[in-house]
């Protein structure tokens, strides 16, 4: 498991390669990434922290890779916001038939009327199971709901999906009519 102060470089981490690199005076290239070098220069951490960070963060949030130059970089695996322009370049995914999206009850008006809008992030996030989508919606309730998404119908309409290295479904905009209360 990580130390206390793991989590807190990870959470560090998520910060900076997902939504204010600059803070760190870091540049995220056009896919996100990072060289792994210039990321532990500028948070002072160690590599053995960083590996660590990687291995054990409870969502594989970040991905390490080394490029065809040699350079070994790092990136989020998705979650940017939409100020950072970054361009995942995943592929797109034909998608279940089903995808749940959890969500304090408090914002279930508002999503029946306008869908659900990826706010200040790249995308709309949604996961592939019930219990996933739970813990997603606790962050910030202890109301909540679970979304069913008809995904496969969004997809036979033409909606695009993607997802992410750690297994987050991503799709620009769910419209009210593919989305059910479960
Ligand atoms: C809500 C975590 C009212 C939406 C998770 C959500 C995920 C609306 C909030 C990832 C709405 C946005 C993303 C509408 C959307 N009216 N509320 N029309 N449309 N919302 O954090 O999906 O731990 O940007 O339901 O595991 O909660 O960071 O999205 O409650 O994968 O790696 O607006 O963040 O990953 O909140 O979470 P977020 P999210 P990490």
């Amino acid at each position: 498991a990580l130390s206390r102060d793991q989590v807190r470089l990870s959470r560090r981490m998520s910060l900076v390669l997902r939504h204010r690199p600059e803070v760190a005076g870091l540049i995220l290239d056009a896919g996100g990434w990072v060289p792994v070098a210039d990321l532990l220069a500028a948070l002072r951490m160690s590599r053995t922290d960083l590996d660590a960070v990687v291995a054990f963060n409870d969502k594989s949030r970040f991905a390490v890779s080394v490029g065809a130059d040699g350079v070994e970089r790092i990136r989020a695996s998705q979650g940017h916001s939409r100020r950072v322009s970054v361009d995942l370049g995943l592929p797109p995914v034909e998608p279940p038939v089903n995808l749940y999206h959890g969500t304090p009850r408090a914002n279930l008006e508002s999503i029946m009327r306008d869908g659900l809008r990826p706010r200040g992030r790249h995308h709309v996030h949604l996961s592939g199971d019930v219990p996933t989508a739970l813990a997603v919606g606790r962050r910030r309730s202890a109301d909540v709901v679970v979304l069913t998404v008809a995904a496969g119908a969004m997809a036979a309409a033409g909606h695009v999906f993607h997802r992410s290295a750690n297994g987050v479904w991503l799709t620009s905009v769910v419209p009210p009519s593919h989305i059910t209360v479960k």
